[in-house]
């Protein structure tokens, strides 16, 4: 059974130039996205009576998956979740300013659009190793940034990601190599506010 499967990207390959190259879209979508879905698959094959759930279902309550699967649910539902939502929230002829309620929320939490920019690059920069910086509503209702290691998605700990940039090398460094400040940077052109917006 193939329960999960690996939604197309909703734009070509190519469209996030020159910010993010096809090569990396490519790679990152067929390769390591469609990774973590056969895995995913092939780690509830075990407890089949799991697929009844959905993978951000599986993450929320990741508890009460058994043990002998929960390491290889909590890497590959994250990444099939996590990439799911990253594919949706860019968009060729993004960028810009949020509008709208979220504009609002983000001038309440972080005092500006570019202070809110400036902590999220920053979290990015700090995560060691692999991980995700996100923006997201806590279990108190409130906008904060945080980074996960790993596919580590926030819905395990409760807190709702309204967005995030992935911070794996496999995201940037055909393109950027080592600096990652610097795809961190150019990222926001791609942002696709109108998708965030929808989540909040
Ligand atoms: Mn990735």
């Amino acid at each position: 059974m193939e329960k999960y499967t690996l939604p197309p990207l909703p734009y070509g390959y190519d469209a996030l130039e020159p910010y993010i190259s096809k090569e990396i879209m490519m790679l990152h979508h067929d390769k390591h996205h469609a990774g973590y879905v056969s895995n995913l698959n092939a780690a509830i094959e075990k407890h089949p009576d799991l697929f009844s759930k959905s993978a951000e279902d599986l993450l929320i309550n990741l508890n009460d998956v058994p043990e002998d699967i929960r390491v290889a649910v909590r890497n590959n539902a994250g990444g099939h979740v996590n990439h799911s939502m990253f594919w949706q929230i860019m968009a060729p002829n993004g960028g810009g300013e949020p509008s709208g309620k979220l504009a609002e929320e983000i001038n309440k939490h972080f005092g500006s659009f570019s202070e809110f920019q400036e902590k999220f690059n920053d979290a990015g920069a700090k995560r060691f190793g692999s991980g995700w910086v996100w923006l997201v509503k806590t279990k108190e209702g409130k906008l904060d940034i945080i980074s996960t290691a790993n596919q580590d998605n926030p819905m395990t700990d409760g807190h709702f990601p309204i967005m995030g940039n992935d911070v794996w090398e496999h995201a940037y460094y055909l393109q950027y190599k080592n600096v990652r400040a610097d795809y961190l940077k150019a990222w926001w052109n791609v942002v696709n506010w109108e998708e965030v917006s929808k989540r909040i």
